[in-house]
Parts: C-alpha cells; structure tokens; sequence
C-alpha cells in the first residue's frame, strides 16, 4: 500500500523540456490542468500528495520519478544521466528527507535515472539506457542489497526509460510493448501486450486498488480492464510532448 506521494508543478519553462516526441511545444496551462487532475487521482487512491514548486531552472523537474527511487526500505537519490537534468538530484533532497532518515546516492561517473527502475516486489529491473549507465547500475544494486533488496540490469534498445515501455502492476503481471514483449529477463510475468499504436499507455502505476493510465488508449484499457483492474484514466497529452509518462510525473512510496 502506498500512502504518500511526492509531485512537482510544472513550471513555465517546461516549453525547453527534453524531447523526442514531435509532437509540437507542451501547452503550459493545459498542462497545469492536466498536473492538477494528476494529484486529484492520486488523492482519489487514498495517496496525500506533496506539491513541490515549480523549479523554473530545471525544464523536466515536474518528472519527480527520476530523480529518486523509494522503496519501504531505503531512499536513494539518483544522478540523472541528462546534464540539463543533473541539479534536480539536489532539489528533491529535502522533500525525500522528511520521510527518510538516511539517503543513499548515487555518485558520478554513475548516472541513473529513476524511470530506468522497476520494482517487483523484492527485486529491482535496471534499464541500462542513454540516461543510465553501468556504473550507476552497479552503484545501485550495490545499494539495494545491503537492504536486502536485489537487482539485476536490462538492455534497453529503443525506449527512453525501462518504465516507458513496461510497468509492473503487482500480482505477477506486466504491461509491456515492443521490446519487452518476449525478453527473456521478463519471461516469469504474465505479461499484459500493449499494442504498438498505444505503445505510450505501457506506461501506467498500479496505486493501491487502482491502475492510473492515459486516456486515450482503449485498446490498452480494455486489456488492462479484462485483467480485472480497477482503472482510471487521466490526460496527460502535454507531458506525453516531452516523452514523459504517467509513472514519471510522482515519486509514490
Ligand atoms: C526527459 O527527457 O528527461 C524528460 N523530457 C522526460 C522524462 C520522462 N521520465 C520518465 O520516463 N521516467
């Protein structure tokens, strides 16, 4: 059970944000509607919600996922591999402090970013990506099994982070797309196919009773639906301009 999460408003500078997407400037209003109903939704799953502000300095600040990974155990603040990126680590310190005593890091030459990690239960996947590097996932598996946790890596060939194409919805099963469909370091979950056309809804959280994903899917939520999910949809349109999913926009724990 989740109780807290962590987010952060987007701010105006959020127009300059990392993209691949091509799909034209985010709207920043639209997005504070959008970042609003986000929160609501995780209110709405029994979550209180911490609001960071708005960090202008930073274009991709308000994708608080990536810049700590919160397990029950342990906190480690990640070293994102995007230079523009790098002084987020620093801004969610103190939020992630008031919940946890000690902090882990992860140190240069090591780079990490959240959205690279999954978690399943006890154990932690690593996406090795343009974003996460060997030694930051060695940093951190290290890290995880001094908790008792572990963690092995995966090879990421076309995605930004692992999460953006795999999401781990508690009891065995596994949203996945395209490169994840057949891997075999994933071959243990029943896996939940997600068509290429709706490959950005392989993105979505499991928060407590529900799935939160993106509207605009149905051919995603109707096989999310039929694994006997309780869902909810949020729009989230103008984070999706700059390649981020539903799972990046909050640090859940
Ligand atoms: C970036 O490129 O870093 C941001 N524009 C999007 C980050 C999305 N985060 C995630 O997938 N965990």
């Amino acid at each position: 059970m989740f109780t807290r999460a962590i987010v952060r408003t987007p701010g105006r500078s959020m127009i300059t944000g990392l993209s691949s997407a091509d799909l034209g400037i985010p709207d920043y209003h639209l997005a504070l509607k959008q970042h609003a109903a986000y929160i609501r939704a995780l209110e709405r799953c029994g979550l209180t919600v911490e609001v960071l502000p708005a960090d202008e300095e930073h274009p991709d600040s308000t994708f608080v996922e990536d810049t700590a990974l919160l397990t029950p155990r342990c906190a480690v603040i990640t070293n994102p591999g995007a230079p523009t990126r790098r002084g987020e680590s620093a801004n969610i310190r103190a939020a992630v402090t008031r919940h946890y005593p000690e902090l882990e890091e992860i140190e240069s030459p090591g780079t990490v970013e959240a959205g690279d990690i999954m978690m399943t239960g006890n154990h932690f996947h690593v996406g090795l990506s343009a974003r996460t590097n060997a030694e930051g996932a060695r940093q951190l598996i290290a890290l995880l099994e001094r908790y008792g946790h572990t963690g092995s890596v995966i090879e990421l060939k076309e995605v930004l982070h692992l999460k953006t194409g795999v999401s781990y919805l508690e009891d065995n099963n596994l949203v996945a797309c395209g490169e994840f469909l057949a891997h075999p370091a994933l071959r243990r979950f029943n896996i939940i196919a997600i068509p290429d056309e709706e490959s950005y809804a392989a993105n979505c959280i499991r928060v407590n009773d529900r799935v939160l994903m993106p509207a605009g899917y149905p051919l995603a939520e109707g096989k999310i639906l039929s694994a006997d999910y309780a869902v909810t949809t949020i729009d989230v349109s103008e984070f999706r301009k700059l390649d981020g999913g539903l799972s990046c926009l909050s640090l859940r724990f």
